[in-house]
């Protein structure tokens, strides 16, 4: 294997590294390669930056130092570590949900932040009746304008934030034995803000000690992003945006066109995707564009921000986490305007490289030096519309010779969500996920997994996802998946009806052809992780496969996780009774042997999921069907059909 296709398969991204060594340009493998060898400790888990006494760090081999300068031990230091991270994922999911739900508030115009601010915005309420089922949710009567059911909506909605007491509104959408159970542990999520700041509050130093007692903490926080924070930004994006529907689009690095101005946008919150797909159709830009001597404007995304104008638009994308670089190394790239989380601070210096303006729109997120065209729902039209005006004018400083787009794209199917997946199997007008439930119980389908998560230049680029899936659906698990995992195997044709024929199993293949979707279900982005919690819900509340999340034949995997965000998503899932297993790297607790036993084993008797870490993907594989067939045993369920 040559150096290049050890670090990815995607033949794309393969040729776009080749260009980038032609060209001496940097990227994140070069990085890994001048980070060698990777500080042990810190990989670990086991160097405490807490407080000044330190950095302590712990000898892995039992012979130095065996606890910090406060007496600190391994247990307690690998788990401060690690709930530190919880908090930091769930702020990140949160924290985006809030600027929805705020921008909900705008539409409404009623903006709880900003009083006496005019209530002029680019949004509307585009799926009323969302807005409808949700604030029955909420308590609240209907039965008035949608301005007025959204002012009292996202009033709740905010408060959700802040709340001191109870439980989080969404916490009522988990089976009740599952409720109960949180509730006994005590761990149900009371206010999203809370669960963060109590989290960190119980890693500072002399504070909690006990590392299970820690793990709790975790789990509640984490439950507060996927019970909450994440499920406020999926739900009420909906509402602004549309709820998704299964649609067609296109994927990888070949969807930028040499004859267009491409822009390229890249981040997570789409508020600012969502106008750029306006303004880049506006009519006065596009004859610039032509007037430039371009054939128009081309949108693409990259990573979670892509899959959300893919899901609504069908908005091609040019790529997942490890390709944003490789999008600017082709060298046809006028502008990649970004937002926030995921977004390589490399990406200054790449872009220097050519003629790409980067482009900060949000206050949380900027670089020294790089122009910085403010957004905000107040704004959101006229701020886009400069930006792809200074793409546009741009396109006059494009090198030619420096120009090389690798020919690869794929198509896809994308826009599944827990309505759609209703619809689709049930009818329009019999939406019911009974059939899904038929097709487990009978054991044409052996069961469900969730593929997700990053990529991470540490493991092949796309190996880990594409592998993993292709053993599972040839093994008729139907896989749900988001994030930067559905572009990995969308860019392999597995996003497609077609795909079935090709690689599924015959009991998964006979559902995907009678009901025409792909045996890859793509759910969007990775705040949309809690479309899974929601559907997970729908199918234990049809009936027939137990009566808690943990029963159901299903299990979660994220196998070239990165992100911080990822750890607190595999937290909320094993707090929902599912089993997760971990690529790449453990979550650096291997220098606590009792926090890893307890992560991978004993936590299972607590809340009915358990963490596995794993770095094979044949092998993530056979363990995530054992799994299944340990749960429908348990179910009692008819042998798979097709085994
Ligand atoms: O939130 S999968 S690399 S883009 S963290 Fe980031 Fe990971 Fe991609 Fe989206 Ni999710």
């Amino acid at each position: 294997m040559s150096n290049i296709e050890q670090k990815s398969i995607d033949p794309a991204t393969q040729e776009a590294l080749k260009k980038a060594q032609e060209e001496n340009i940097k990227t994140t493998w070069d990085r890994l390669e001048t980070q060698q060898p990777q500080c042990g400790f810190g990989q670990l888990g086991v160097c405490c930056t807490v407080c000044a006494m330190g950095p302590c760090r712990i000898d892995p081999f039992g012979e130095g130092a065996q606890c910090g300068v406060c007496g600190a031990n391994a247990d307690t230091i690998a788990a401060r570590n690690l709930a530190r991270k919880i908090a930091v994922g769930g702020s990140a999911h949160s924290d985006h949900g809030r600027d929805v739900a705020h921008t909900l508030s705008l539409i409404a115009g009623s903006s709880a932040h900003e009083k006496g601010a005019p209530h002029h915005h680019n949004y509307e309420i585009v799926n009323e009746e969302k807005l409808k089922v949700l604030a029955q949710e909420f308590g609240i009567d209907i039965n008035k304008t949608k301005e007025e059911i959204a002012k009292e909506l996202s009033k709740k909605l905010l408060a959700e934030f802040g709340k001191q007491e109870g439980e989080l509104e969404f916490v009522k959408r988990a089976p009740k034995k599952r409720r109960e159970l949180w509730k006994k542990l005590g761990i149900t999520p009371r206010g999203i803000d809370r669960e963060v700041v109590e989290l960190l509050h119980t890693t500072t130093m002399g504070v909690d000690n006990d590392y299970k007692n820690l793990m709790l903490a975790g789990l509640r926080c984490a439950l507060s992003d996927g019970w909450g924070g994440s499920m406020i930004a999926t739900d009420v994006q909906d509402i602004i945006l549309g709820s998704p529907e299964p649609i067609r689009g296109k994927v990888n690095l070949g969807v930028i066109k040499e004859n267009y101005v491409n822009i390229v946008v890249h981040g997570h919150e789409p508020m600012l995707s969502e106008m750029a797909v306006k303004a880049a159709q506006d009519p006065e830009l596009v004859k610039l564009a032509k007037k430039m001597g371009a054939e128009g404007i081309n949108l693409a995304g990259i990573c979670c921000t892509a899959n959300e104008i893919l899901m609504r638009h069908g908005i091609a994308v040019a790529g997942n986490f490890l390709q944003q670089e490789l999008a600017i190394v082709t060298g046809a790239v006028e502008v990649m305007m970004v937002d926030v989380q995921c977004i390589m601070p490399a990406l200054q210096e790449v872009a220097a490289c050519y003629h790409t303006k980067l482009i900060t729109t949000n206050p949380k997120a900027r670089f020294p030096g790089v122009n910085h065209i403010a957004f905000s729902p107040e704004n959101a039209y006229e701020s886009t519309k400069e930006i792809v005006k200074v793409a546009v004018e741009n396109f006059a400083n494009r090198k030619k010779e420096k120009v090389n787009i690798p020919q690869y794209e794929m198509d896809l199917v994308a826009g599944f969500t827990k309505e759609a997946v209703f619809q689709i199997l049930g009818g329009k007008y019999r939406a019911t996920y009974k059939p899904l439930n038929e097709a487990i119980i009978s054991g044409r389908l052996r069961g469900l997994a969730g593929v997700v998560g990053c990529n991470n230049p540490k493991q092949t680029h796309d190996y880990f996802h594409t592998t993993l899936v292709k053993e599972l659906i040839k093994n008729d698990v139907l896989v749900l998946q988001t994030g930067c995992s559905a572009i990995a195997c969308a860019k392999q044709g597995l996003l497609l009806p077609e795909a079935a024929k090709q690689f599924a199993g015959k009991g998964l293949q006979e559902i995907c052809e009678a009901v025409g979707i792909p045996p890859v279900l793509h759910l969007g982005s990775c705040v949309d992780n809690s479309r899974i919690l929601t559907a997970a819900s729908h199918i234990i509340a049809e009936g027939g496969l137990g009566e808690d999340l943990s029963d159901i034949p299903a299990a979660g995997c994220a196998p070239e996780w990165m992100s911080e965000k990822a750890i607190t998503i595999g937290f909320y899932f094993v707090a929902s009774g599912v089993y997760t297993i971990f690529g790449a790297s453990p979550f650096a607790t291997l220098g606590s042997k009792n926090l890893t036993d307890y992560l991978t084993g004993e936590i299972e008797q607590v809340t009915g999921g358990r963490f596995e870490f794993c770095d094979d993907p044949f092998k993530m594989a056979k363990l995530i069907i054992a799994h299944i067939d340990k749960k429908r045993e348990a179910l009692k369920l008819k042998p798979v059909m097709y085994a």
